[in-house]
């Protein structure tokens, strides 16, 4: 029996099986419950996204776990209808049980989700989660909870939302548990070997919720990351690992660091991690190469420099280029990725979207296309109207990067689907997006 049962609810797709299923271990989730284990309190996670039936797999996770006093739920926009369908789950198993939401999508909405009519939902974890729920679990411990005094929730009175002080970002990353990877079901995945050594970016792109959804930009110390690769690779044996971070090359002299002591402790590892082109250096990228890094994702985003500085993105287009040289001539394949659709994004400007793309994949570089989405606590969604976008859809799951829910002031949504399945096509060999339109002077 486990006083907490941390869930993550499958993965919703149209796709008959989503190609994210079981691709890695739901990180946040870990890091919850070694926070909770590291202050005496029993928790089990179960992973919905690995299991070929996830309703049968919830139906024995909560009889076996009879009446937890907390069931903690995470979910991203796309699964959120999915996390909903998981709440009811559980409240009809055990009506008493407290169930509260946490992560990127419910941070933003938390209103919505608690103000439901259905009621399943009793609280939302604002953001970071560790001490939030610990403090929680605290206060369900002793009787009649205070729940005002949990800083960063925020939870249902009656018919209206209360929400507390928030509750700041961890500022000593190297002070929190490790994942509790034990508790997860590691044979399952497909890419097990993930590890985040920094929170946060310093960067405010507007498509992007990372630098406001994680607060400042924080790192872990070069001997606190390398000590978890080291688990990673001699406790649960694997080679292969993708540094989640969402800029991991931020600070040079730490990656540096890194990257000795990967080479000095003989870890004998492959890497992926994601950088910027204005980072990017000869000297770190042969330092990466030489520390087993295989590949680093940069995001470009659109072939158009004026949009790019629209975005706030703070890189040159010829910085993508010397990018693209340089990380190859370093022995790692850089992949691009873009997105179309944005609020600026015409016809022509696709065109030089498509050009540059295909001008990096015949330099060597691989590249990734999505569909630019207006995440919840996005710039992009605060200032919809500004930027002249109509969001038409009604439902969160049409949030999924390959499906475009708003049409812009020079692309309706067939155009910017349009978009993506032509870059498909000419990745593929099946069409040339270059016949039709002149290149744009931007
Ligand atoms: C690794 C990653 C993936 C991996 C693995 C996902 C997984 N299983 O966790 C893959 C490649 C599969 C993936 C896919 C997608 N991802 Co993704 N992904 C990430 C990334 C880079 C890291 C996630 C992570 O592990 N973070 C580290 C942990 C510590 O943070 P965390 O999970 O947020 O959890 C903390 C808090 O949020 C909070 N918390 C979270 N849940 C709960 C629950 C409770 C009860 C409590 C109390 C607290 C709490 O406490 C945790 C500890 O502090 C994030 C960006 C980021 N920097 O977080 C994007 C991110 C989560 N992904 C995003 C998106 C959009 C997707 C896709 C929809 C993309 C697509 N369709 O093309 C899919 C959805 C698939 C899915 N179910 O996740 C968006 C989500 C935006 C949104 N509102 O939905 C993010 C934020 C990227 C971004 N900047 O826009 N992703
Ligand atoms: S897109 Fe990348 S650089 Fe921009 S804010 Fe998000 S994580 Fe930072």
């Amino acid at each position: 029996m486990s006083e907490v049962l941390l869930i993550n609810p499958p993965m919703w797709s149209p796709a008959e099986h989503a190609a994210f299923s079981s691709l890695c271990p739901p990180l946040g989730l870990g890091y919850l419950a070694a926070s909770l284990l590291q202050h005496d309190f029993s928790a089990r996670i179960v992973d919905l996204s690995v299991w070929k039936n996830p309703s049968e797999e919830l139906s024995t996770a909560l009889r076996e776990c009879q009446s937890p006093k907390l069931v903690g739920i995470t979910c991203v926009t796309q699964n959120y209808f999915v996390a909903r369908k998981v709440a009811r789950m559980v409240k009809q198993a055990y009506p008493n049980t407290f169930v509260v939401f946490g992560g990127p999508h419910v941070s933003y909405t938390a209103e919505e989700v608690l103000l439901n009519p259905d009621h399943n939902v009793d609280a939302v974890a604002l953001f970071e989660g560790e001490r939030t729920i610990v403090d929680l679990c605290d206060a369900l411990r002793r009787r009649g909870p205070d729940l005002q005094c949990v800083a960063g929730l925020a939870f249902r009175d009656g018919d209206r939302m209360l929400v507390n002080q928030p509750r700041p970002a961890e500022k000593n990353l190297d002070s929190l548990p490790f994942p509790a990877r034990h508790l997860l079901p590691m044979a399952e995945y497909r890419r097990p070997g993930t590890l985040m050594s920094s929170r946060g970016c310093p960067q405010k792109c507007i498509f992007c919720i990372s630098s406001t959804y994680e607060g400042n930009y924080r790192k872990r110390s070069a001997a606190n990351v390398v000590e978890e690769l080291s688990l990673l690779r001699h406790t649960w044996n694997t080679k292969e690992i993708y540094i989640i971070d969402n800029v991991f090359t931020v600070d040079a002299q730490r990656v540096r660091e890194i990257c000795a002591q990967i080479v000095d402790r003989k870890l004998e590892i492959e890497f992926n991690c994601v950088s910027r082109a204005d980072l990017v250096t000869a000297e770190l990228m042969s330092l990466l190469h030489m520390a087993g890094c295989r590949r680093v994702e940069i995001g470009v985003e659109t072939g158009t420099q004026q949009f790019i500085d629209a975005f706030e993105k703070h890189i040159t287009l010829e910085q993508v280029r010397r990018a693209a040289e340089v990380t190859i001539k370093a022995g790692i394949r850089p992949m691009f990725t873009f997105q179309v659709g944005s609020p600026f994004d015409t016809e022509a400007a696709l065109m030089n979207t498509h050009r540059l793309a295909a001008e990096l994949r015949a330099k060597g570089a691989l590249t990734f296309f999505s569909i630019m989405t207006p995440y919840p606590g996005t710039p992009l969604a605060i200032r919809a109207e500004e930027l002249g976008i109509k969001i038409h859809a009604k439902d969160w799951a049409e949030y999924r990067t390959s499906n475009p829910v708003y049409d812009s002031r020079h692309l309706d949504q067939n155009g910017i689907r349009h978009a993506l399945y032509r870059e498909i096509m000419f990745q593929t060999g099946m069409g040339d997006p270059f016949s039709a339109v002149p290149e744009q002077t931007a």
